[in-house]
């Protein structure tokens, strides 16, 4: 029997499990990836390990989410990740030289190699054959120690492309109509695999939007074949000794199969508040817009903003709209300064934004009061923006550009000749903003500021557990709900204590009283819990305020790993109709819990405030009922060290 890609990748980096799906593997981790919003934990994690320097092949730290620095909080973070980064064996790729998955892409993914990052969107450079994971910092810090990832083994989908793309239909538009088949939950537990005589006409940077935004699926990760569009890629980048050729046997097997056909798409939109409320943008009729916004790990590549420039060259932004860009990379953005095509974009009334997340995580450009912002980003989730009022859609570049010309929601199709822009023979290569680790790492002094706080450690699971049901919630909460981040509480990232006061705040403004008023609690919700975002702090954080557990319909995968990682017990309603049964103010106890979570998966939840009794699951592998057991992953390191 022949291996598709996934498996052939996962083979080869197996170190232990079974290749079924949904049993636990461990595979080991070539390379890492840090940003600093998810750094400066992860740092502190790593050095909590005591590892003198990284064992993978090649880590890198990226400052990309936290630029704004109107306080010094920002500015010490990047001073204390830059040196952490030194000491350790870490390459620290400088503010504004480019967003993580972006850069990362251009200088350092290879095809058949293994990518842990801290952040979601990691699968981006999928789009070059490699098999890159998001997860929390501390898996991210293990890995960085040497040790391997453990995951469920997922199944494999196999996305069949056929025919090509119709005139200013884009890449962007193939992951929207994913994402309306499939939903945000639609890939738990799966890795989509692209195939199909459609991959040959897509070029990397296209591939990598569809990766990235595979993550709005909840997947594990996404990935294309590594070909020849993936060596001109790399030659471009002065990489082609990197690269491998890398497709999937022709008798390989996959576990499910959805097929698209490209010429059958039109330019798409997903409406608020979610990624995958997506329709064609034709069924959505005269929508003023107000704001427009091109960037993000998404869609900031040469190709996309070389289409934008194209597509304003010579004309004038609408005079209500107001136009951002943020170009993906330093490569990026110097390359079109040297073409013209900056100042094209200058001269059309476009405001130039640096190289970062900017906008895509709020630091910066909130809308204006119930406005509406065409992104081209990959999440609109509620708040997000910084704007609670404010009606965020995602699109392609090509919408975007289009509709800041005539202030209307606009189908591009109407508006004559699309640009064509091929892939360049070479990419201007200028790696002076990644900055390689201390070659005699003891003269270097790591710099901790003020802001940086430690964090919370659980303790063992005790005997009883006991608490009130403090907040009971809906399917869908994404970890934007549970820890919001903007650019006021951005600078907070390594301040625990501090975040606190806004979690889950834009659910319920008074929870955090709530839960620190009754020493903490229990949490419940719908499906999908923890969607979105790979941020810790949405499990540190609840630790914090003394969550026990969450009892949900089903978890994104990320934040179940954080939630067990702090030692939180992640328990799903064995029967979902018990959701009704419990309400907010209820008394839980769980008894005997150290030797339920030992015995196996069905945890009893007593419900003492109406006298009943509730079943749920807790499916844990060995490793990570352990881990439970002990608290949470560090404890658990470290009485693994003591022994
Ligand atoms: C995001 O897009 O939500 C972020 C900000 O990049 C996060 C990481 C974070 O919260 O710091 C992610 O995607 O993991
Ligand atoms: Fe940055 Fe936005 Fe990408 Fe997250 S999704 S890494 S915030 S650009």
């Amino acid at each position: 029997m022949g291996y598709n890609i996934t498996q052939k990748i996962i083979k080869g980096h197996l170190v232990s499990g079974s290749m079924a799906p949904g049993s636990e593997i461990a595979i080991v981790i070539d390379q890492t990836l840090t940003q600093d919003s998810t750094g400066t934990m992860a740092y502190l994690q790593f050095e909590a390990m005591g590892v003198p320097r990284v064992k993978t092949k090649k880590s890198v730290a990226y400052i990309d989410h936290n630029t704004l620095q109107q306080g010094f909080e920002n500015a010490d973070d990047h001073k204390y990740i830059q040196t952490v980064a030194s000491k350790h064996g870490v390459y620290f790729s400088r503010p504004g030289n480019g967003i993580c998955h972006q850069v990362h892409l251009e200088r350092f993914g290879r095809p058949g190699w293994t990518l842990l990052g801290s952040d979601s969107h990691t699968p981006t450079a999928g789009g070059i054959g490699m098999l890159a994971i998001g997860a929390g910092g501390l898996d991210v810090a293990v890995a960085m120690a040497g040790g391997p990832y453990h995951l469920a083994m997922p199944k494999v989908c196999r996305v069949t492309l056929k025919g090509r793309l119709q005139p200013w239909v884009s890449a962007k538009d193939i992951i929207l109509k994913i994402l309306m088949m499939l939903s945000v939950k639609g890939g738990v537990g799966m890795v989509l695999e692209y195939a199909g005589p459609g991959v040959a006409y897509l070029t990397v940077p296209e591939r990598s939007t569809i990766t990235n935004m595979g993550a709005e699926l909840g997947a594990t990760t996404s990935i294309f074949p590594s070909d020849e569009q993936t060596r001109l890629f790399m030659r471009a980048q002065g990489r082609e000794d990197e690269w491998i050729p890398l497709e999937a046997d022709p008798d390989a097997i996959y576990d499910e199969e959805i097929e698209i056909d490209l010429s059958k798409l039109e330019p798409m939109i997903a409406r608020p508040h979610s990624p995958d409320n997506a329709v064609p943008v034709s069924e959505v009729k005269d929508l003023k817009v107000d704001q427009v916004a091109i960037g993000s790990c998404t869609n900031s590549s040469y190709l996309d903003l070389m289409k934008t420039a194209r597509i304003l060259k010579g004309k004038t932004v609408h005079p209500n709209v107001s136009l951002v860009i943020a170009p993906g990379s330093k490569q990026v953005y110097s390359m079109l300064a040297r073409n013209g095509a900056l100042a094209d974009l200058i001269d059309a009334g476009a405001r130039i934004l640096e190289s970062a997340c900017g906008p895509c995580i709020g630091m910066g450009q909130a809308p204006a009061t119930g406005a509406v912002s065409l992104r081209t980003f990959n999440r609109n989730f509620y708040g997000r923006s910084g704007t609670l009022s404010a009606h965020v859609y995602l699109v392609s570049p090509e919408v975007a550009a289009v509709s800041a010309l005539t202030g209307v929601l606009t189908d591009p199709r109407e508006f004559g000749e699309p640009p064509r822009i091929d892939l360049p023979e070479s990419f201007l290569i200028n790696d002076n903003g990644i900055i390689p680790p201390a070659e005699d790492p003891d003269s270097v002094e790591i710099v901790r500021g003020p802001n940086i706080k430690p964090f919370p450690v659980n303790d063992e699971l005790p005997r009883v557990v006991r608490g009130t049901v403090l907040l009971k919630m809906e399917d869908n909460i994404t970890t934007d709900h549970i820890m919001p981040s903007n650019a006021k509480l951005l600078p907070f990232r390594s301040n625990i204590p501090y975040l606190s006061d806004y979690c889950l705040t834009p659910v319920d403004s008074d929870f955090p009283k709530r839960a620190k008023d009754n020493g903490g609690g229990f949490l419940v919700a719908g499906h999908n819990y923890g969607q979105g975002s790979s941020r810790e702090h949405a499990a540190l954080v609840p630790l914090y305020l003394g969550i026990k557990g969450v009892i949900a319909k089903s978890f994104a995968r990320i934040h179940r790993s954080n939630l067990i990682n702090s030692g939180i017990l992640p328990l799903v309603f064995s029967d979902e109709a018990d959701y009704d049964k419990l309400s907010q103010g209820d008394d839980l106890v769980i008894e005997d819990a150290d030797s339920q979570v030992k015995a196996g998966d069905l945890i009893e939840i007593k419900d003492l405030t109406r006298g009943i009794t509730v079943k749920a699951l807790l499916r844990l592998s060995p490793r990570e009922r352990e881990i439970i057991l002990a608290g949470g992953l560090l404890n658990l390191t470290r009485k693994a060290a003591l022994e």
